[in-house]
């Protein structure tokens, strides 16, 4: 099956491939000749995945999902969430960004947060979102280089590694991405 990612992450795309391997035919924005970014001005991951996917089938007609995905932390009442990608500012500095989360959780004892990851797909002109989310903790420091994004800082419920330590095979048997994904395969499935 061919399905168009609308995504302008590698990383994501990447991991997508991964957790949904061989069966099905991921194609990125370039595949489809959308060499754009996608705007994402709401304020809600459900409002912004959906923007997303909206905007690539009316365009390019395609069937496609499109992925928003936000970091929330608990004693930050829920920031930097839906604005995950552009905390520090407007250049989308990942560096910066875990910079600003560790200032602002310098005091705080309480380092409970969520990955919380909105799908939403359109197939036959329709819209449906699945969602995925993993509890963790926030540490101190960074730790471990794969992954991206937050995944140097969380560590999940239950492990010792971060995502960035405990690399790509693990992180995408268990992370947000996964549990939204196997969402949007039974829902796949049950269509063909
Ligand atoms: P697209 O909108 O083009 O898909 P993006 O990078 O803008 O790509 P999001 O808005 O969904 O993606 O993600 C916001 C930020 O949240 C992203 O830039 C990362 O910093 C972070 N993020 C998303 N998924 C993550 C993951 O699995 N692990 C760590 N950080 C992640």
């Amino acid at each position: 099956m061919k399905i168009c990612f609308a995504t302008n992450n590698q990383k994501k795309l990447d991991e997508i491939r991964d957790i949904l391997g061989d069966e099905y035919d991921i194609l990125s924005l370039q595949d489809i000749g959308c060499h754009e970014e996608l705007a994402e001005t709401q304020k809600t991951l459900e409002g912004n995945s959906a923007q997303k996917a909206e905007y690539v089938h009316q365009t390019y007609g395609v069937d496609c999902f499109a992925d928003d995905t936000g970091l929330e932390v608990y004693a930050l009442d829920g920031e930097p969430g839906v604005y995950s990608a552009r905390y520090a500012g407007p250049g989308r500095d990942n560096e910066a960004n875990i910079r600003k989360l560790l200032e602002r959780l310098a005091d705080k004892k309480d380092r409970r947060a969520q990955f919380r990851t909105v799908i939403s797909l359109i197939i036959d002109g329709k819209l449906r979102q699945f969602e995925g989310c993993i509890k963790g903790e926030i540490i101190d420091e960074k730790k471990g280089t794969a992954g991206f994004g937050y995944d140097p800082v969380f560590v999940p419920s239950g492990e010792s590694l971060t995502f960035a330590q405990m690399g790509s095979s693990k992180k995408n048997d268990i992370s947000h991405r996964a549990l939204a994904v196997a969402k949007l395969i039974k829902f796949l499935k049950k269509k063909k």
